[in-house]
């Protein structure tokens, strides 16, 4: 059967070793340096694969496991070789013909010759990434045997940090999905996986210490329908976590990926579940409710209590042992002061501390567990309200309310992580088709996501490195299931993924969407529900 038969668009290749046919090379992101050549390589059931280090052996295994849902059959995987062979070999060699930039990370070479084809990464996350652009190359199609284009590629990525974010607060999703959506970043070289566990309507994450969170703070009554301002409720429990034997599962899969997983822990906002759970820790003492509505609550961690700080450190202690990630992000973001104006405690710790408004109350907050979490070697990244009331020292800034917060933060030389709504919010409407489902107001097509440019005009070139990337943002309120995140997530999180890897110079919108054509049968294989017609809508 050819890949017609299995639903792929297009079916130009065969599998018949007689013939070399000049197979189409589209690859997404686009590499920075693309040469075609004239030999191909015939991928058969001989070939070997390479690898003699434990990390290239698991490129190598996951280049097997891509082509055993393929073809059927896996590849011989030895220590050596060069005959049939693809060779998947990391290590700081001087990549020869190289015009990249020296010294970056992720950097690698992929040579399609006659009798093999090399992958060669700088470390072992470039050869991955080699691995991947080599599935790209590789015919999707039922067949014994695979036609490989000649290609001599070099490439590196634009920015260290291309994200993905998922709120997994508003609705729950399994680890199956999370595992699936951490394998499709992957395969477009984005790198970090912003797993956003705690909010009002709900706490994800299981901590041994506080049993209540998963009793009392993962579930809540019954969930919202429709918009926002619908005050209309579905009238069935809805809950959900993650156990901490299940979080180091997924850390360890999307470590083989080369996926790093950064932890959200909301505060002091966003925590009205875990307020539910133990209400000694806001404000007015209780009783709460873990949130049934979206928006915004007033009740948040009071600062005035020592023991709001050591919960949230003996949390962060359970966080830390789970996750490896140089950063953790403490949230930050929509923290009403309501409830901190009429607290005495509050009040109290602003005098003590000499705070003169509750911003620098807010500021306190995050400046203190900053030195906790540097204490143990972690740094925070927190929403770009923590600039408000005086940015904690070694903070790194998420610019999500427009890129003003990011440019501020650089000019005051800290790290910045681009996710401005208007093109970084994948949970905006993505075409004005009538049948779109319900989506939060803003309008964000591929093509305005395509459109992005991370580093703000306003910028010197010095401040312009403090820019490490951006990220695409998942807010779930509206997304009740795994499928219709997948609709969409995908295909903008490509565009961006392509923002993120490619060189500005060589973004092409146009030259984007034939190379998505082609493209989109590999996700059709993986079962995504992308978002279809969606395409030609211009922002
Ligand atoms: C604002 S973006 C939020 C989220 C919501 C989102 C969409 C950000 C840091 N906070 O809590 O989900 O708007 O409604």
């Amino acid at each position: 059967a050819c890949c017609a038969a299995l639903g792929f668009a297009s079916c130009s290749q065969t599998g018949d070793a007689s013939t070399a046919p000049k197979a189409k090379v589209s690859i997404i992101p686009l590499p920075v340096r693309l040469t075609e050549v004239a030999d191909s390589f015939l991928l058969d059931k001989q070939t070997v694969l390479v690898a003699a280090s434990p990390e290239d052996r698991q490129t190598a295994a996951l280049f097997n496991t891509f082509l055993k849902e393929l073809s059927g059959y896996e590849l011989k995987v030895q220590d050596s070789g060069t005959q049939n062979a693809i060779v998947f070999k990391s290590g700081p060699e001087e990549l020869p013909g190289n015009m990249l930039t020296p010294g970056l990370k992720e950097t690698y070479a992929l040579k399609v010759g006659k009798d093999n084809i090399i992958v060669r990464g700088d470390d072992a996350a470039g050869t991955f990434y080699g691995m991947q652009t080599l599935i790209q190359l590789v015919p999707l199609q039922k067949a014994k045997a695979f036609w490989i284009a000649g290609v001599d590629i070099y490439d590196q990525p634009r920015f260290p940090y291309r994200g993905l974010h998922l709120d997994v607060g508003r609705h729950f999703f399994p680890v199956e999905f999370v595992k699936k959506y951490i394998d499709l970043m992957a395969m477009h070289k984005m790198n970090t996986f912003h797993w956003h566990l705690t909010d009002d309507q709900g706490w994800r994450i299981e901590i041994k210490k506080y049993p209540r969170l998963q009793e009392i703070a993962s579930r809540r009554k019954e969930t919202m329908m429709g918009h926002y301002n619908d005050q209309k409720y579905d009238g069935k429990p809805y809950g959900g976590f993650y156990t901490q034997e299940q979080i180091r599962d997924v850390v360890k899969y999307a470590a083989e990926r080369y996926v790093t997983v950064i932890p959200e822990i909301e505060m002091p906002g966003h925590a009205l579940a875990a307020l539910t759970a133990y209400p000694h820790l806001g404000c007015t003492g209780g009783p709460y409710e873990v949130g049934t509505r979206w928006g915004v609550y007033d009740d948040v961690y009071c600062a005035g209590n020592d023991s709001v700080f050591t919960f949230n450190q003996d949390v962060l202690d359970e966080v830390m042992l789970l996750f490896p990630s140089k950063y953790i992000h403490i949230g930050g973001d929509e923290s009403p002061k309501v409830r901190w104006e009429k607290c005495p405690k509050c009040q109290k710790r602003m005098k003590d501390e000499g705070l003169k408004d509750e911003h620098a109350l807010q500021s306190y907050f995050i400046q203190r567990i900053e030195k906790y979490l540097n204490s143990k070697g972690r740094q925070i990244i927190g929403w770009d309200e923590i600039l408000e009331g005086g940015l904690a020292p070694n903070a790194t800034v998420m610019s999500w309310r427009g890129i003003e917060g990011g440019i501020a933060a650089a000019k005051q030389h800290h790290d910045v992580i681009m996710t401005p709504g208007n093109y970084c919010y994948l949970d905006h409407y993505q075409s004005q088709g009538k049948n779109e489902p319900l989506a939060i107001g803003g309008f964000t097509p591929v093509s305005e996501v395509y459109s992005y440019e991370p580093v703000p005009d306003e910028l010197s070139r010095e401040e312009a490195r403090l820019i490490r990337g951006a990220q695409g943002n998942v807010w779930t309120e509206y997304m009740k299931n795994s499928e219709h995140v997948e609709y969409m997530v995908y295909p903008r999180a490509i565009a961006l993924a392509e923002v993120l890897w490619t060189p500005k110079e060589k973004k092409n919108y146009d030259n984007f969407l034939e190379r998505l054509k082609t493209h989109l049968p590999l996700l059709a294989m993986k079962g995504v529900n992308y978002a279809k017609h969606v395409f030609e809508v211009r922002g």
